[in-house]
């Protein structure tokens, strides 16, 4: 476990991206601005399946370039990157031919975005890492939801094509997108980042993503599995814990704004000055700081978000130590 955890530990600042086909609607559905983080739009707006799913066709984020990204995560000081391999709405963001419903064969653009991200990573050195919501999904049939708004119980879903079996969910969409994940990208990814379980997620369920996550040794994976499983991070979630979590490895996860994934009129930034502080008090504690960005459906990383990151590069650049 130490061998694994040493790059890791060593890392300190890595790159949260949260990029997805909720990059579209941008925190606005049908004219009326949507309360809450942009990626949960779909739940929040209770947009239906099939409304959701035509996004991906305008989906065309021609200005994603994994060269100026993976240049801003080494210039900001970061060591590492987590980008949403597939969030809550069950878009895949990579190639997949476990579900059509994927950035390769479901929208204009065709590109494969964690591809080029794992080869630009690969020749600037630094490590790459996917979350994937492996509980939640809200386009599959079958895949969980939490609860908002007045949608009910037991499912939570506001539409019917989401009404089915988790467990076949699991086993025809989450767990072989997870296998073409640790399998399709060379080196990476080092990281899996889960997120939301549910009761749905049992130990025996859980277990058998556990049995595909061992076939690679070096893997690290976080404490949202599911199912019992600690994983290898505590992962607080825009807090920094008063005394660190003594004997454990923590990740601080965070926005520089409100929301994860891009929304068009979230300007509440916090200052370049409360991110120096906050990086500083991570470290000092002994955990890790992944601070998120949110590209637009162009593919662009907002301004205030890039102007923050190398304001703290150049910071790093005098106090930091590597
Ligand atoms: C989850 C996601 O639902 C969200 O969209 C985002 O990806 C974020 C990083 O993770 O949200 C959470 C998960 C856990 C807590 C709060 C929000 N928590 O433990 O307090």
């Amino acid at each position: 476990r130490d061998a694994r955890m040493a790059w890791w530990r060593d890392a300190r600042f890595g790159m949260f991206i949260h990029w997805g086909l909720y990059s579209i609607p941008a925190g606005t559905w049908n004219g009326k601005p949507i309360d809450g983080v942009g990626e949960w739009i779909m739940n929040t707006a209770s947009i239906p399946v099939a409304d959701y799913k035509a996004l991906a066709k305008q989906f065309n984020p021609t200005a994603f370039n994994a060269h100026d990204i993976v240049a801003l995560a080494k210039s900001s000081g970061m060591k590492y990157i987590v980008i949403t391999a597939k969030h809550h709405d069950g878009f895949a963001m990579f190639d997949s031919k476990a579900a059509p419903f994927n950035i390769v064969d479901g929208t204009p653009f065709h590109r494969d975005p964690l591809r080029e991200l794992a080869i630009e990573c690969k020749k600037q050195g630094i490590k790459l890492g996917f979350y994937y919501s492996q509980d939640q999904d809200w386009t599959a049939p079958g895949g969980a939801a939490y609860q908002t708004g007045d949608h009910k119980p037991p499912t939570y879903h506001w539409d019917e094509a989401q009404d089915g079996d988790f467990a076949t969910y699991l086993h025809t969409k989450a767990i072989p997108q997870i296998k073409e994940l640790l399998t399709n990208y060379g080196d990476f990814p080092v990281v899996i980042w889960f997120d939301t379980p549910t009761k749905d997620m049992t130990p025996a369920l859980a277990g058998e993503i556990v049995a595909l996550l061992n076939q690679h040794p070096n893997l690290i994976w976080n404490n949202r599995l599911g199912g019992g499983y600690k994983g290898d991070t505590e992962t607080p979630e825009q807090f920094i814990p008063p005394q660190g979590y003594p004997g454990l490895d923590w990740e601080s996860c965070m926005t520089m704004n409100d929301t994860w994934g891009y929304k068009s009129w979230d300007n509440n930034f916090k200052s370049t000055e409360t991110l120096i502080r906050n990086l500083v008090d991570i470290a000092s504690k002994g955990g890790n700081y992944l601070l998120n960005i949110g590209p637009d459906s162009k593919g662009n990383v907002p301004p205030a978000e890039i102007e923050r990151l190398h304001a703290m590069g150049k910071w790093l650049a005098v106090n930091g130590e590597s």
